[in-house]
C-alpha cells in the first residue's frame, strides 16, 4: 500500500491553514510570565465585549474544585506566583496536577479564576500593569485575527501551561465524563454541496450527536486524525479517546466539498464549512477545512482539520 500517515498528511496541499495562529503563539511563548498573564487578560477584556463565553458545566469542574480551593486560600503573593509558575511551566506539585487535566478542565479553572480575579478574590493583574514593547505587539497581531483564530490562540495558551505532561511519567489523565450519544430524535443529518459520500456525511452526524463509538467505527484500525495546529493521532484507541476527551458537543457545520479518487483505488475529500465550540456557542464561527483520504473499503485512513487562513479559503476546493 503506498500510502502512510505522513504522505496523507499532504493530500490538498492548497488548502491555506491560519499560519498566524503559531506564529503568535510562539512569539507568546518568548514573553516573560507577567506579560503572559497581563496580555491574556487584556485580549480576554477585549473580547468579551464582543463574544460571550459559556460557563463551564457544573461536570467539568469538580474535578479542578480541590485545587481551586487550595488558591483560593492563597495570599495574593502565592496567587501571582502560582498564575507564574503554570506560565512558566513550572516542575510544582499544582503544575503537575494542572498537567493531568483534559482541555477543557484546564479552560474552566481559568474561567473560574478569572471570575475571581475580577471579584479580588484572586490577585489581579496590578492595576496600571504596562506591557512591554513585545507584548504589546502580540496583543496587536491578536486584534488582527478573526475572532475563531483569537480563541484558538488564547485555548493554545491555556492548554500549554503547567508542568510539561510528556515528562510526568505514566498517569491517570482526568477529563470530563462522556456525556450519551443524543437520541435519534436530537439528530440531524448535514449535507453538503458535491459530496455524497455515505462515510463523510456519518462522521459529521456522528461527531455532531456525540456518538463517538460509532464514529470511530468508519476508520481502518491504524487510521488517524490531525487537529488544528496538532500531530496526528494514530489509532482506533487513541482516536477514540481523542473524540471523548475533547470533541463533546461541538457543533460541526459543513458546506461544500470536492471528491476525487486518488493513488490504489482510495479517494481524497476535501470539505469547508465552520464549527462551533461549546464555548462560544453561535457567537464564533470558526472556517474550517476536513481533508479526508479513504481506503478502497471507504473507511478513513487519515482525516485532518485546519484552521483556515480566511473566510475566502471556504470556496478554495483545489487541489
Ligand atoms: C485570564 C487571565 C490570566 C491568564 C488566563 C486567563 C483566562 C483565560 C480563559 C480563556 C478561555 C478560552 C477558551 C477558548 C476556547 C477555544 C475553543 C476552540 C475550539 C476549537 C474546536 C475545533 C474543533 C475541531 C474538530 C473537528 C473535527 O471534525 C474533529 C475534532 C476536532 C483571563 C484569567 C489564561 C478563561 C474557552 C478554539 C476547531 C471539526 C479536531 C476537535
Ligand atoms: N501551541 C502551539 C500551536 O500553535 O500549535
Ligand atoms: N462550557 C463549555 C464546555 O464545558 O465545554
Ligand atoms: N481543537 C480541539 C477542541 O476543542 O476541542
Amino acid at each position: 500500500m503506498s500510502f502512510t500517515i505522513d504522505s496523507a498528511r499532504n493530500i490538498f496541499p492548497g488548502t491555506l491553514s491560519a499560519d498566524a495562529v503559531p506564529a503568535i503563539s510562539a512569539r507568546f511563548g518568548q514573553l516573560s510570565a507577567e506579560d503572559q498573564l497581563a496580555l491574556i487578560w487584556f485580549a480576554y477584556l477585549e473580547m468579551g465585549k464582543t463574544i460571550t463565553i459559556a460557563a463551564p458545566g457544573a461536570a467539568s469542574m469538580q474535578f479542578a474544585e480541590s485545587t481551586l480551593a487550595q488558591v483560593k486560600q492563597m495570599s495574593y503573593r502565592e496567587q501571582t506566583q502560582f498564575m507564574c509558575d503554570l506560565a512558566n511551566r513550572a516542575d510544582t506539585p499544582l503544575c503537575r496536577t494542572y498537567a493531568t487535566w483534559s482541555p477543557n478542565i484546564k479552560l474552566g479553572f481559568w474561567y473560574q479564576l478569572g471570575q475571581w480575579m475580577e471579584q479580588g478574590l484572586v490577585a489581579p493583574i496590578p492595576e496600571g500593569y504596562r506591557l512591554s514593547a513585545n507584548a504589546a505587539a502580540v496583543l496587536q497581531s491578536i486584534r488582527n485575527v478573526e475572532p475563531g483564530q483569537q480563541i484558538t490562540v488564547l485555548r493554545n495558551s491555556v492548554v500549554d501551561m503547567g508542568f510539561d505532561p510528556a515528562k510526568l511519567g505514566t498517569y491517570n489523565r482526568v477529563a470530563e465524563p462522556v456525556v450519551a450519544p443524543k437520541s435519534d430524535d436530537q439528530r440531524r443529518k448535514v449535507t453538503i454541496e458535491g459530496v455524497d459520500n455515505p462515510t463523510v456525511l456519518s462522521y459529521m452526524d456522528n461527531l455532531n450527536a456525540n456518538d463517538f463509538d460509532a464514529l470511530v467505527q468508519l476508520f481502518t484500525p491504524d487510521g488517524a486524525i490531525q487537529p488544528p495546529f496538532q500531530r496526528p493521532i494514530v489509532g482506533k484507541e487513541a482516536v477514540l479517546r481523542f473524540f471523548r476527551e475533547e470533541c463533546q458537543n461541538l457543533n460541526l457545520i459543513p458546506e461544500r466539498g470536492v471528491s476525487e479518487p486518488a493513488a490504489d483505488g482510495y479517494t481524497q475529500i476535501k470539505i469547508t464549512g465552520k464549527v462551533q465550540t461549546p464555548w462560544f456557542g453561535g457567537g464564533v464561527g470558526m472556517n474550517i477545512a476536513w481533508r479526508f483520504l479513504l481506503n478502497p473499503e471507504n473507511q478513513i485512513f487519515f482525516v485532518a482539520i485546519d484552521l483556515l487562513a480566511s473566510p475566502k479559503e471556504l470556496l478554495n476546493l483545489i487541489r
